[in-house]
């Protein structure tokens, strides 16, 4: 593959062909993230990673099966359940996030879908990390498209919602919900003009195959989420996952280059997992077009490297965090399409 091929260009498409993302993947490795690097750099400020703090602000007892997930009510991982939690709580740990130096919060509940009583609680929350001056992320399980209107009208600005794999493999990981109601949820959020994040989890004992349909997936939905969170498994024990084989870090690190590749414009966020990764496998996936991360020492019950660590990787790297769009300090935004010197048509990703 030259730069010529459209693949490899950085444009915005939406008709990617399974046989085109399974080429991507099987580039030699410094290819490809040489030109993932080159895309990222014609719509990033390179160097620059975007921060968001997770809390779980409904912890356990969740009637799912996920395989993966401690959360679930049907696995032993011996995590105490918590209520939803109160709004002054919630609103003090966003402020120690803005400190820290986090832009966004973003508030898990193990729900299958919030109840009315619930989603009024958490409309109270969004206001109150919304008056912080961060932006607001909620993953809260299924939703209708009046839910997610009354999440619209609180300041919500991205939900998390996840396809987790490929269509083909979805079956194997979860039975208590259909692929479709994860497209149906995504489409009520689209609708309610919310912004989009959606990813997956790598290391379940999926096939390369599975991996790029996932990818294909989330490319080819009507329009690309905001955010792509790319999670490599935390295996938990107690659940049906933990003792999976390890995924080779480089087919873990292959995958955010294409989703870097597949949606040019979109932040690729290096999610969980990276405790067990190395310090050089991050920068790599940095490399490989990853532009936001999970700060934090806590994800939603597991771990995630503490602030100093980040801090320290962040200065050995040249990193800095993202400021917000429309902070005093925020840099202008690269042209799109400049710099490619391939013959394809950037009409589209002009747009
Ligand atoms: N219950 C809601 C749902 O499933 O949409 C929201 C919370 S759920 C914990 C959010 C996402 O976390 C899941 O979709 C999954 O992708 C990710 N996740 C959960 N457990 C994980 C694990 N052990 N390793 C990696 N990612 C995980
Ligand atoms: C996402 O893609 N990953 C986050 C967030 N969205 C909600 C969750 C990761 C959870 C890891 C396991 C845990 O801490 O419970
Ligand atoms: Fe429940 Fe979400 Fe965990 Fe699945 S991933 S068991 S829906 S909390």
């Amino acid at each position: 593959m030259t730069a010529s091929n459209p693949a490899l260009c950085g444009a915005i498409r939406h008709d990617w062909t399974l046989p085109e993302v399974q080429a991507l993947f099987a580039l030699p490795l410094l290819d490809l993230l040489l030109h993932a690097q080159r895309v990222h750099r014609e719509h990033h400020e390179p160097n620059t990673v975007q921060m968001s703090t997770l809390l779980s602000i409904k912890t356990g007892a969740c009637p799912e099966d996920c395989a993966y997930c401690p959360q679930s009510v049907r696995y032993e991982t011996g995590l105490e359940p918590e209520a939803l939690m109160e709004v002054a709580a919630v609103r003090a740990r966003a402020e120690q996030a803005r400190a820290a130096g986090a832009t966004r919060f973003c508030m898990g509940a193990a729900y299958r879908s919030p109840k009315a009583k619930d989603l009024r609680v958490i409309a109270a929350m969004i206001r109150e990390v919304r008056a912080l001056g961060m932006e607001t992320c909620a993953t809260l399980g299924m939703l209708t498209p009046e839910q997610a209107r009354e999440l619209k009208d609180a300041g919500l600005d991205y939900y998390n919602h996840n396809l987790d794999t490929s269509p083909e493999f979805y079956g194997e990981i979860i039975t208590t919900r259909t692929y479709q109601e994860r497209l149906d949820t995504l489409e009520a959020v689209r609708a309610a003009d919310l912004k989009v994040c959606c990813g997956g989890i790598l290391g379940m004992g999926e096939s390369p195959a599975d991996r790029a349909k996932l990818l294909l997936t989330l490319a080819n939905l009507p329009e690309h989420p905001e955010s792509v969170p790319i999670n490599q498994l935390v295996q938990v024990e107690g659940t049906p996952l933990a003792g999976s084989a390890p995924l080779d870090p480089f087919e873990f690190i292959r995958a955010i280059a294409v989703a870097r590749l597949l949606m040019p414009r979109s932040h690729v966020r290096l999610s969980a997992g990276r405790t067990a990764m190395s310090e050089e496998m991050q920068a790599l996936c940095f490399m490989a077009g990853a532009n936001s991360i999970f700060y934090g020492e806590k994800l939603l019950t597991t771990g995630n490297p503490d602030v100093e660590r980040d801090r320290r990787l962040f200065e050995r790297l040249g990193l800095r965090a993202e400021a917000l769009a429309g902070a005093a300090d925020a840099p202008a935004r690269p042209a799109a399409g400049g710099g490619c010197a391939c013959a394809h048509s950037h009409a589209e990703t002009a747009a």
